[in-house]
């Protein structure tokens, strides 16, 4: 359907191919599925007007037959997902590197789509539960779709995918009860991971601040596997995916999390969401790190571990181009349900490696889609259509949209001068990189695959104080609800081999007998893993400003405008909707009720206060500040605010700023909102 048209690949060639696409149902007749126009919707025709329904109303079994089967089978993992469209630029030439397309030209944008996602929670589960989030790119390149599909941690559970299954049945809510959703906190989960004890590493992350992300904005992503990069003269290096988020890397409090789930399961979603339709797009560099082939065995890790990350200190990410997230979808179906991905899918100069999670990856996407999106044809799906054509001899099938013409479906032939024809490497044609290989055929783990305690500790030791009270913390939360005391006790144990510090802290927690032994001799530490060092920056925080009647007008508007100009996100909250009057007449729209909000959707807030404030009004500015307070947020205030905070007593702490100067108090809390949290507070 036109793709011969979209050879001319650029940033916005995604946007009119799916433009042939887009229907625009408004001010149009109604009309059934076959043009014919529909005279009435609300009533089934019937044998008089108290009688049965007809089977001949077309109309109806059409309408009700398209309803019947309007669902189809969510992601066995990742249901939970929410989508954009963007573009990516490289800033410099990876010649040197590769010979992907996408890859040589700063000047030119390819379009990228990308779904973020949770892993184990169902289509309709919370956004803000402990787990990996996934990070899947589409390139759109001009020499085919190049699919990034990763995860906002580095490593994974499991060394072979061959465990896929074992570790999914594991994680998923228990078959007998169907409980937990989306929660790592139960039995089987833990039984797993003291069984499988390869998944030491991502454990760690996953209790870590990284699985409780801030927003979809503010996480990195990673390729995970090694792959490999070819360039011209079919030289490879090992490669490494990252993307690094300008606006940093952050996490909410776990508490905070879990109340955000009821407040607002949307969360995440509406954060990208809103940000991209107020124009401030999610930026994130693409940084790759890189290996010579010849350093393969160079490392105390193997290349091939998908346990393993190469840390940043001994191979450095070089930043290579920058991808704005800058359009959201127009239907959540049509677009982020059907698209898929597959780390299968990739451009002439990225190849694989035989990291063996990584080469049954390859197997089990296609294989997924058939079931998901029921048949071969998901290619053919706006979303999915590569932006520059496609020719081959596959045909027919459920849902075929393409109608191939001739008589020749076959190769080789000579009724059509045998083409389509293979591309030649010089043509572009993909030539797998040509590895040399040799072994017996074995169902085994290498060796070198089998020290998996090692990067955990250098995960621990990367850690600062607060994140790793706050691992402590959730270690103890989720074997805190893990029946079974010989798992609890299994895990103490496991983890005692990365680190005592950490076993103890959390088996204290859980009544497991606290270990002795044996601890960990790493010492090594990567500072690049900790958040604590990441980019802080004020910009797209939301405020909530806590303002009632009578404020004091220039002085409350003039640091709001500030706040804004500085691309902070203030929003009024009040106790009804409706116009607030300054003391100067200034007026300002409310945009939220205490009821309608609550502070775990703020990152800070400023309490400007007013002359007219009852007790009710007092006790709900007290429950935000408190919460506010106790998940370590930035909290301003002014006037008859600074009163109240200094009446609760959280005045002088970390992170509260108060003051007269309007211009001083603003640029001070702008530079608290910008710390993210204050960790050092003290808690109420
Ligand atoms: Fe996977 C979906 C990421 C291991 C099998 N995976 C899926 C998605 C992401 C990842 C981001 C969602 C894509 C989307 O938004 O549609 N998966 C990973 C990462 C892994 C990983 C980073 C380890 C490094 N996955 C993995 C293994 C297997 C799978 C080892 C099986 C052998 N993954 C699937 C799947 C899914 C999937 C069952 C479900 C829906 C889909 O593919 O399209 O095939």
């Amino acid at each position: 359907m036109g793709n011969e048209k979209q050879n001319n690949v650029n940033g916005s060639s995604k946007n009119e191919q799916l433009e042939q696409y887009r229907v625009d149902d408004s001010g149009k007749h109604l009309t059934t599925n076959q043009g014919l126009k529909v005279s009435e919707d609300e009533f089934s025709l019937k044998a008089g007007e108290r009688g049965p329904t007809l089977m001949e109303d077309f109309h109806f079994r059409e309408k009700m037959t398209h309803f019947d089967h309007e669902r189809i089978p969510e992601r066995i993992v990742h249901a939970r997902g929410f989508a954009a469209h963007g573009e990516f630029e490289v800033y410099d030439s990876m010649k040197e590197y590769t010979k992907a397309g996408f890859l040589q030209d700063p000047s030119k944008k390819t379009p990228v789509f990308v779904r973020f996602s949770t892993v184990a929670g169902n289509r309709g589960s919370g956004e803000t539960v402990r787990d990996a989030r996934g990070f899947a790119t589409k390139f759109y390149t001009e020499e085919g779709n190049y699919d990034l599909v990763g995860n906002n941690i580095p490593v994974f559970f499991i060394q072979d995918a061959i465990k896929f299954p074992d570790l999914v049945h594991a994680i998923k809510p228990e078959p007998h009860n169907e409980m937990p959703q989306a929660a790592t906190a139960h039995d089987t989960f833990w039984d797993f991971v003291a069984n499988n004890q390869e998944s030491a590493h991502m454990v760690m992350w996953a209790m870590s601040d990284r699985a409780i992300p801030r927003s979809l904005r503010m996480m990195e992503g990673f390729g995970v596997h090694t792959f490999r990069f070819v360039n011209e003269e079919g030289k490879a290096h090992f490669v490494k995916f990252h993307w690094k988020p300008v606006l940093g890397t952050h996490s909410l409090v776990w508490d905070e999390a879990q109340k955000i789930n009821g407040k607002d399961p949307d969360f995440h979603r509406r954060d990208l969401y809103e940000s991209i339709e107020n124009g401030d797009y999610p930026e994130y560099e693409l940084g790759v790190q890189l290996i010579k082939e010849e350093d393969e065995f160079n490392f105390d890790f193997d290349v091939l571990d998908p346990t393993k990350l190469w840390p940043e200190e001994e191979v450095p990410v070089k930043i290579i181009g920058k991808m704005t997230l800058n359009r959201n979808v127009d239907n959540v179906f049509a677009e982020t349900e059907q698209a898929a991905f597959h780390p299968g899918s990739v451009v002439p100069g990225i190849d694989f490696s035989n990291d063996p999670l990584l080469q049954g990856r390859l197997f089990s996407y296609t294989d997924t889609q058939l079931i998901r999106l029921g048949g071969p044809n998901f290619h053919e799906l706006p979303i999915n259509r590569p932006v520059c054509p496609f020719h081959n001899n596959q045909r027919d099938g459920y849902g075929r949209h393409t109608i191939n013409k001739g008589q020749v479906s076959y190769h080789k032939n000579s009724l059509a001068n045998n083409t389509p024809a293979p591309a030649s490497e010089g043509e572009g044609g993909y030539t797998h990189y040509q590895e040399k290989m040799e072994g017996r055929k074995v169902r085994a783990r290498s060796e070198s695959f089998k020290d998996h305690f090692s990067q955990a500790t250098l995960f621990w030791n990367s850690m600062s104080e607060p994140e790793k009270e706050h691992m402590i913390n959730a270690f103890s939360f989720e074997l805190g609800k893990v029946m079974s005391e010989s798992i609890r006790q299994q895990v103490v144990d496991m983890f005692a081999h990365v680190n005592l510090d950490l076993a103890k802290g959390f088996a204290e927690a859980i009544g497991a007998k606290i270990p002795e032994g044996p601890g960990s001799k790493v010492t090594k530490s990567s500072p690049a893993l900790s958040q604590e060092n990441t980019i802080k920056k004020p910009h797209t925080r939301k405020v909530g400003v806590i303002v009632s009647n009578q404020f004091d007008g220039a002085d409350v508007s003039a640091v709001i405008d500030n706040l804004k100009e500085e691309g902070l996100k203030p929003e009024i909250i009040s106790n009804k909707l409706g116009v607030l009057k300054g003391v100067d007449g200034k007026e300002l729209e409310v945009d939220h009720t205490f009821l309608t909000c609550d502070s775990v959707l703020f990152d800070s807030l400023y309490v400007a206060g007013g002359k007219v404030i009852d007790k009710k009004f007092k006790d709900d500015t007290v429950y935000f500040v408190k919460e506010a307070f106790a998940h370590f947020k930035p909290i301003g205030a002014t006037h008859e605010g600074a009163h109240l905070l200094e009446e609760i007593g959280v005045n002088n702490a970390s992170g509260v700023v108060t003051g007269e100067d309007m211009n001083t108090f603003t640029s001070q809390f702008i530079n608290a909102v910008s710390a993210h949290r204050h960790w050092d507070r003290e808690l109420v």
